[in-house]
């Protein structure tokens, strides 16, 4: 097929990063497209539609900041949105800024090859199309490769089978069904009380205990939105200055230097403030595993306050990570779900699923019927849809080769050998570690003013050095070995999926010192990456 006329920038993916990125580059005076393989834009809040699905980023501060008016305008209902209301939103900035005409969905994009000599990239997609763009920026999200366990089986389940990533659009009908789910990681621990509604039996299959936050969920008020416009300016400012890119701080002491009294407080105000800011409340709880303690045993006190049979209190309470170092999950009456009588918690390290039948689910000691059967079972995060790309730089250089000993990034946005490309929320970078839509507005900034700077210089490419990317890597792993991330089986770290590297993929120095670290590259004129 003849390729398409070039523009300056394709961006892959619509999601909140792709979406910024064609408006950023489009104001910017760069011809831009964008490709999304999915039918409709908004990328994880697309595919996401299962009951209870929320963001667990209050909903003021997960939202786009680049622009006073859009944000003055918008007004969120409650705290923490629900999936369609932030799909609604997406969808309003996408009419606001005429986003559409620029935007092919349906459009999965398989391979990208650089042409060194014509400075541009070819990017072909599953229609058999050709695109050529001198840049090409990948914004296919961290969590977008959905996993779904090759349980034995499987295939011959007679009922529905559902998994949390891949919800069908139109609803389907629950109620008084006999429910499984497998997986209690934040998608399942959202679902497990709305399926419980629906449910005439829900089972819930667990096989590592997690930690949950209440939201502390509520309506905003217009007391709240008149509030939020007037803090809006200094809210953003703080959130972009912190680690989390939202506008909390941690307790400025630190957690054993401070009397029991007043760390039951720092704990009870985090803990009210609702879902992952518990793991914020003092500096060291993330570094320090007797830090840690403290801010696990006041977990389990609130547990045990809400379950109400002891054996399945034993079975909630996790025993094998910190609190935090799996990401904690963010609920509405996840915990008080079980309390009912038509809910079942299933401990798979007790009894170990031996297989999936036509009629349910067997483990080594009972055979559960169900009439559907719902994956909550994660993604291959951060490189997995990445990888599902044949991406090849100058002289065939994969990125698969590449990352072939884990990911290699240079601040997560470039990869040594593929000139002209970028990543965003990449591995190396805070991506989920931090509030994605300002991670994104802060690394597409920086794109796009990079792209101006290779064009000022008289250049046509740009490139990561490698030696420069093995020192961030190195960086990145330091980091991490100053916190207890490492200590969890998590998809952080890729251990959810089989024969992927165990490496903690994110930068956890934070999005206010990464966004200083960012700048200053760019002030002392890109060090670390080569303009030709
Ligand atoms: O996925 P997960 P998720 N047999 O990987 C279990 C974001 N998110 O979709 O821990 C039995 O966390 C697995 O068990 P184990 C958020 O960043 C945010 O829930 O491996 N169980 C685990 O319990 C989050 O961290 C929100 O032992 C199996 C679960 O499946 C990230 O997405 C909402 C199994 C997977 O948990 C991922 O969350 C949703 C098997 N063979 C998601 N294989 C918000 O609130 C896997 N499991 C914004």
């Amino acid at each position: 097929m003849t390729p398409r006329p070039g523009v300056d920038l394709l961006v892959v993916g619509a999601g909140f990063a792709g979406l910024y990125a064609l408006h950023a580059a489009r104001t910017a005076g760069l011809s831009v497209r964008c490709l999304e393989a999915a039918d409709g834009i908004g990328g994880t809040w697309y595919h996401n539609r299962y009951p209870g699905c929320r963001c667990d980023v209050e909903s003021i501060d997960y939202s786009y900041s680049f622009d006073p008016g859009l944000q003055d305008e918008w007004e969120w209902s409650e705290r923490y949105a629900t999936q369609p209301e932030i799909l609604a939103y997406i969808e309003h900035v996408a009419d606001r800024f005429d986003l559409h005409r620029d935007i092919e969905l349906g459009t999965r994009v398989e391979s990208a090859r650089f042409d060194e000599a014509a400075s541009e990239w070819t990017v072909r997609t599953s229609g058999g199309e050709a695109h050529r763009a001198q840049y090409v920026v990948l914004a296919t999200g961290a969590l977008s490769d959905p996993v779904t366990p090759d349980l034995p089986g499987v295939h011959d389940f007679a009922g529905t089978v559902l998994h949390t990533a891949q919800w069908p659009a139109e609803e389907p009908d629950l109620h008084g069904k006999r429910i499984g789910v497998i997986g209690t990681g934040s998608s399942g621990i959202q679902a497990v009380p709305e399926l419980a509604e629906r449910a005439a039996e829900l089972t819930v299959f667990q096989r590592t205990a997690n930690y949950s936050v209440p939201a502390f969920n509520r309506p905003l008020t217009a007391e709240d939105q008149e509030r939020i416009r007037a803090e809006y300016p200094e809210r953003r400012a703080v959130a972009r200055r912190s680690g989390g890119g939202s506008p909390h701080e941690a307790h400025p002491r630190r957690t054993a230097e401070v009397s029991e009294a007043e760390r039951q407080e720092a704990f009870e105000r985090t803990w009210r403030t609702g879902g992952v800011l518990f793991s914020k409340t003092f500096p060291d709880q993330m570094s320090d595993l007797e830090a840690n303690g403290y801010a696990r045993r006041f977990f389990e006190a609130k547990l045990a306050g809400v379950v109400e049979d002891p054996r399945t209190l034993d079975d909630l309470t996790p025993k094998d990570h910190p609190i935090g170092a799996k990401r904690i999950c963010t609920d509405s009456g996840y915990y008080a779900a079980f309390n009912r009588d038509h809910v079942h918690l299933v401990n798979l390290r007790r009894e170990p699923l031996t297989r999936v039948t036509p009629d349910g689910v067997a483990t080594d000691r009972a055979h559960y019927d169900l009439d559907v059967l719902v994956f909550a079972t994660g993604f291959d995060a951060l490189t997995g849809t990445l990888g599902r790309m044949d991406v090849r730089g100058p002289g065939g250089a994969t990125l698969a080769d590449a990352w072939s000993d884990g990911p290699l990034t240079y601040l997560g946005m470039h990869v040594p050998g593929l000139p002209n490309l970028f990543l965003l929320n990449g591995p190396g970078s805070p991506a989920v570690l931090a509030n994605m839509v300002l991670t994104s507005e802060q690394q597409v900034d920086w794109v796009v003013d990079l792209v101006a700077g290779v064009r000022e210089r008289g250049a046509t490419q740009v490139e990561a050095r490698a030696d420069a990317a093995r020192a961030w890597n190195e960086h990145v792993a330091e980091l991490a070995d100053r916190t207890l991330f490492p200590q969890a089986d998590s998809w952080y770290v890729g251990a959810n999926v089989e024969g992927k590297k165990r490496t903690f993929m994110l930068y956890a120095g934070g999005l206010g010192t990464y966004t200083r670290v960012c700048d200053q590259v760019r002030d002392e004129g890109y060090p670390g990456l080569v303009l030709t």
